[in-house]
Formats: C-alpha cells, sequence, structure tokens
C-alpha cells in the first residue's frame, strides 16, 4: 500500500530540501521549533570524582549540587548568551539547568545536561551496585540524547568503563568517560578540558562504544588503565592505539572503532556476577592461598601470570589448586601481568598452565577480563562450554584475536590501485587516504544500486560503512530512501550506525518515513533506530496536516516510527480531532485500531 507521490514531506525534510537562503538565519528549522540543525544534545551522569571535589578537613571528597552553578560561571563550557536568545524565542524550552557549550568548530551547538548520582563517589568506593546505577540511567534517557558524558573518578574508571563496555548491549551511540586528577574550581586543572573534549566527541561523533577521554585522547574504555597518579597524562591503553587524538585537529582512527555488528536494540544487563576476583602470582605464591581464594562461592578469577602468561611449572602444590578448581567449573582466566603484550603458548610453563585448564586471556587488560568474566557469569542461561568459548571470543574490543583466513587488502583493489598509479601514489598512505576519499561515494552508489557485493568489497579493503558523503549521508540513509530492505539489513549487519545525522539532521529512519517504506522503517526500529525526541515533539502540525487530506497511511508511517499520535498541531488540535471534524470513516477506522492494539499490548 505504497502511497502516492507528492506528499508534503516532514517539516525537517522538507526545510532540508529549501535552498540555504531560505533557511532561518543559516540553520535547518526541525519540526515547528526554531531548533538549529546543529543542535545536539548530551547526557551528563555524574558519578562522583575528583573533577568535582573539595578540600575538607580530611582531604579531597565530592560535594554535591556544585557543578553546574560553577560550569554556568565558565565560557568555555557555557554560552549563556545563546541560552537567554533561546528563551526568548516562541517555541523553544530550555531548562534551567541546561548547559550549551560555545559553537564547535564543526558547527555545532552542543546542548548538555547534568544528572547527578546520590550520592557523589569517590571511584574508590564504587562497587558493582553502582555500575548498574550508571547502566540503568543510560537506559533511561538513550532515546532522548544523541551522546552520553560519564563523569568519574580515575582512580576505578578503568573497571568501570570496561565493566560498561559489557553490560551495555547493541551499544549505538557514543559514552564517553572522564574525570581529572585536579579538581575544576582550581585554578589549574585538568577537568575543563577533559570535560570539554568529552563533549566534543559525545555530541559530534558516532562511535558507538563505551570509550574514556582524558589528557587530549580518546581510548576505548576496556582498553586502559590507570598508570600514573601524578600526571594529567594517567590513562594508558597498551595494547591498542587511541580511537582518536585531539591535538590542533581532532583525528578519529576510524579502522579501530569497534562496531557491534547487529541488528539488536540496546539494552543493558545489570545482573553482574560479584563471585570474581583477581589472583597476580609471585615468586613463592603459597598453594594454601591460592586454595583459599578459590574456595565457593568464588565462580571465576582472572590469575595475573609472568610474561607471555607463565607461571612456575615446578609447584605441583601451586597447579594441583588450579586444576581442581578448573574441575569444579571455576573458571580461570590467564592474563599477564606485564603492561603490554599477549598470553601466548610460547613457552612450557605457560602450556603447562594451560594444562591445568586455564583459559587464555590474550592481550586484556585485568580490569577488562575481570568485567568480561563477571558479566558472563551472570548469564545463567548458558552453558559452561559456552561461557569458556564466550571468554575466548572478543565481544567488545577487549581483546586482539588474529583473524583467520586470508584478507583482501587495499593493495589487492584494482580499482584503487589503477587510481593510485594515474595519481603517482605508491605508500600505504597514501592508499589508504584514496580510499578514504572514494568510500563513501563508493559506498553510496553501492547502496542505491543495491550492489551487496560492491559493499563487501569496500569493507574488505577496510573501508568503513558507515562512511558519510559530502552532505553527511551514510550508505544507511541511501539504503533507507530507496527502500532497499536487503541492502538496509545487509548494512546493519556490518555495523552501519543508525544514529548517523546528516548535514540536514535527518537519520536514516526519516528518510524512510519521508518516501514512506513500511519494511525498512520496521527494520530499523528493531535495531534501535528513533526520531530525536525534539523531532518528536514537533510533527503535530506535520500529523495534522496528513489527517487533513485523510492521508491514512502517511500517518501510519509516522506511527510505525514511535511518534506521538496525539500531538495537536499549531492551533491545538490533534489528528484525531481533525479527522472527527472532517468525518474521515478511514482515518477513523485507523485510529479506533490503533487503541485497540496498544490497550492489548498494554
Ligand atoms: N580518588 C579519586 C577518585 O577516583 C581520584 C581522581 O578522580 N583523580 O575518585
Amino acid at each position: 500500500m505504497e502511497a502516492a507521490s507528492g506528499y508534503p514531506l516532514g517539516r525537517a525534510l522538507s526545510c532540508a530540501l529549501r535552498p540555504a537562503s531560505s533557511r532561518c538565519s543559516g540553520s535547518l528549522a526541525l519540526g515547528g521549533g526554531c531548533r538549529a540543525v546543529a543542535e545536539v544534545r548530551v547526557l551528563v551522569i555524574n558519578t562522583g570524582g575528583t573533577i568535582g571535589m573539595v578540600k575538607e578537613d580530611k582531604g579531597l571528597a565530592p560535594e554535591a549540587n556544585k557543578l553546574v552553578k560553577a560550569l554556568k560561571k565558565m565560557p568555555m563550557l557555557h554560552d549563556d548568551e545563546y541560552v537567554k536568545e533561546k528563551k526568548n524565542s516562541d517555541f523553544c524550552e530550555f531548562p534551567d539547568d541546561t548547559l550549551v557549550l560555545p559553537l564547535s568548530k564543526q558547527n555545532k551547538r552542543i546542548v548538555y545536561t547534568i544528572h547527578e548520582l546520590v550520592p557523589l563517589l569517590d571511584s574508590s568506593n564504587m562497587t558493582a551496585h553502582d555500575w548498574a546505577k550508571i547502566a540503568m540511567e543510560l537506559e533511561k534517557y538513550y532515546e532522548q540524547y544523541d551522546g552520553f558524558v560519564i563523569l568519574h573518578g580515575t582512580d576505578t574508571m578503568a573497571y568501570t568503563a570496561s565493566a560498561l563496555s559489557f553490560m551495555c548491549e547493541n551499544l549505538g551511540k557514543t559514552i564517553v568517560l572522564t574525570g581529572s586528577q585536579v579538581p575544576i574550581y582550581e585554578l589549574r586543572n585538568d577537568g575543563r578540558a577533559n570535560l570539554l573534549g568529552a563533549l566534543l566527541f559525545a555530541g559530534q561523533f558516532v562511535i558507538p562504544e563505551v570509550c574514556l577521554y582524558f589528557y587530549h585522547k580518546l581510548y576505548r574504555g576496556n582498553r586502559v588503565t590507570k598508570v600514573d597518579a601524578g600526571s594529567f597524562n594517567a590513562f594508558s591503553s597498551p595494547n591498542l592505539p587511541p580511537l582518536a587524538n585531539a591535538e590542533v585537529d581532532i583525528t578519529i582512527n576510524w579502522e579501530t572503532v569497534w562496531r557491534a555488528n547487529t541488528k539488536k536494540k540496546f539494552k543493558v544487563h545489570t545482573q553482574m556476577n560479584g563471585n570474581v576476583g583477581l589472583l597476580r602470582i609471585f615468586p613463592g605464591i603459597n598453594a594454601a592461598a591460592v586454595k583459599a581464594f578459590l574456595q565457593p562461592p568464588m565462580e571465576g578469577i582472572v590469575l595475573e601470570t609472568y610474561g607471555t602468561g607463565n607461571a612456575p611449572n615446578n609447584r605441583e602444590d601451586l597447579l594441583e589448586e588450579l586444576r581442581k578448581a578448573t574441575e569444579r567449573e571455576v573458571v580461570i582466566l590467564n592474563c599477564t601481568q606485564c603492561l603490554r603484550g599477549s598470553v601466548t603458548s610460547d613457552y612450557e610453563t605457560g602450556q603447562t598452565l594451560t594444562a591445568t585448564g586455564v583459559i587464555s586471556g590474550g592481550d586484556m587488560t585485568p580490569e577488562a577480563a575481570l568485567a568480561k568474566l563477571s558479566y558472563i557469569l551472570s548469564k545463567s542461561h548458558i552453558s559452561w562450554e559456552q561461557k569458556k568459548k564466550m571468554l575466548s571470543e572478543n565481544l567488545r574490543g577487549e581483546m586482539t584475536v588474529v583473524p583467520t583466513g586470508a584478507k583482501i587488502c587495499l593493495a589487492d583493489s584494482k580499482f584503487i590501485q589503477v587510481i593510485a598509479k594515474s595519481l603517482n601514489v605508491s605508500c600505504k598512505e597514501e592508499l589508504e587516504a584514496i580510499r578514504d576519499a572514494l568510500t563513501p561515494s563508493l559506498a553510496c552508489a553501492a547502496a542505491k544500486t543495491g550492489d551487496t557485493d560492491a559493499l563487501k568489497a569496500i569493507e574488505e579493503m577496510g573501508g568503513n560503512l558507515s562512511c558519510q558523503d559530502y552532505d553527511g549521508r551514510t550508505p544507511l540513509h541511501i539504503a533507507s530512501s530507496e527502500g532497499n530492505v536487503q541492502i538496509v539489513d545487509y548494512l546493519l549487519k556490518h555495523g552501519a550506525t543508525v544514529h548517523a545525522k546528516d548535514r540536514f539532521g535527518a537519520t536514516p529512519l526519516m528518510y524512510a518515513v519521508k518516501f514512506r517504506h513500511e519494511e525498512v522503517i520496521k527494520l530499523l526500529r528493531k535495531s534501535g533506530a528513533h526520531l530525536s525526541s525534539q523531532e518528536l515533539k514537533n510533527i503535530g502540525t506535520e500529523l495534522c496536516s496528513l489527517a487533513a487530506k485523510d492521508d491514512v497511511y502517511g500517518l501510519y508511517v509516522w506511527y510505525l516510527t514511535g511518534a506521538n499520535m496525539e500531538q495537536t498541531g499549531y492551533d491545538g488540535r490533534t489528528p484525531l480531532q481533525i479527522a472527527e471534524i472532517r468525518g474521515h470513516v478511514a482515518l477513523l477506522d485507523f485510529f479506533k485500531k490503533k487503541y485497540k492494539e496498544e490497550n492489548e499490548q498494554s
């Protein structure tokens, strides 16, 4: 039941397609409001940490209800003029505690709100219960914000980042943990720069990972460890280069960014298993102490061993305790004590340890290994064998797994080679630059023509299928406009993000609605796509206009997006009231069915 063309587009898109000169003050109006296209929303969850601490008699401690007031006085972190202007405009409500960054180089306005958890904690006091609190907050507000920042103490930030990376299942938005070594209220501090950097990443880029931003670098959260208590450069990611560097320019290492390859919606898993622990071996370790550590209720431990995963193989008493534990199905995950490197099977001492039933933790940090263990052991519906298998797999980019089988590399692409030759290019970096320049156009063209093979080839060359063209469109935007369900499905399974916004602020879902592709809308929704809260708020007039024209299908596709159909138009009437006044029988029937369906669901 594809509708006839000529339907007035959603206001955002109709505005998007108008010439730039007719747009309101150089920015795009979305819906009925005056929101600039470049406005993005970030939720900051403040859990505590030095960044918001003040010196008390007994030392530094977090102080509640102080941060927002202080930030409002910092011009680099809040533009009060902009808020005043917005408050004076007719359509925009800005709650009092709203903060706004000055306009960024990327021409975006990052509007942010701080939610303070109670009580604020020194991160040394944090437990899995606090991780669950953060995760639930993320789930609750997931659809209302474009990105998230978590303010956290540095002492256990690597543990929380690792835990959240597993607890956040099918993540599609950017989450950035940050904090500081010196309180933001002090004259010389690192809090301001860290908060600013974290907001810029969370607000401007879709990096669907739990990240950690500190001292000009964005890291994968489950790869970091705190290495310095007295430096602003407190974190290191020994086995994975940073995801991004914020130097004079921001450079993102898109090839390293982890993509979930899933079509499922975001959800959080909060029931972590607490019967886990870390055990560091040392020369002469006491077997009785190891035995005691491995007793019930312990279900899994991370064993921190020497070098490439070695332990003494002349200590039968110790090996016996480890063997007995694995036979009782206690999981023992082997990680190196070294800062950098991986567990291997190079040494006899390491192989003897493996023979006791210990599993290799590869190049995972102990923090990530502990979090992974706690996460997997909490999944009660999977078998012990399955759990062990999952521990060896790369679930969130936490470990390096060397791919098996031949991989096509950049140099294998005839197309790129021909171009490179005519441009006199020979070095790898230049080849990569050509690939990156061509990928968006090639991938969007492949999405338009429905060429899965071309998409596969681009991916195999290391091209990113979430790449954006000159107008910020991704292949998913194109496939959604085309209504090509197979390509949409392929892209979703290969890491394409449903949250990408083009230059006009429109998501793939918005295009699917615009061109009325019902099946694509359903597929995108299943993968967690949603219209932003701002867009949802402002579609009343559009819905009423469809109701006035008795356009049942037009309303139905909006309904599929999760839009609130009871919104009023500019004259205060709902689409249903308009249908009643005009006596549109088919439309009234649609509303009746919709209410019936909703009642049955609730
Ligand atoms: N003790 C502090 C904390 O972890 C350290 C910091 O944030 N720099 O909460």
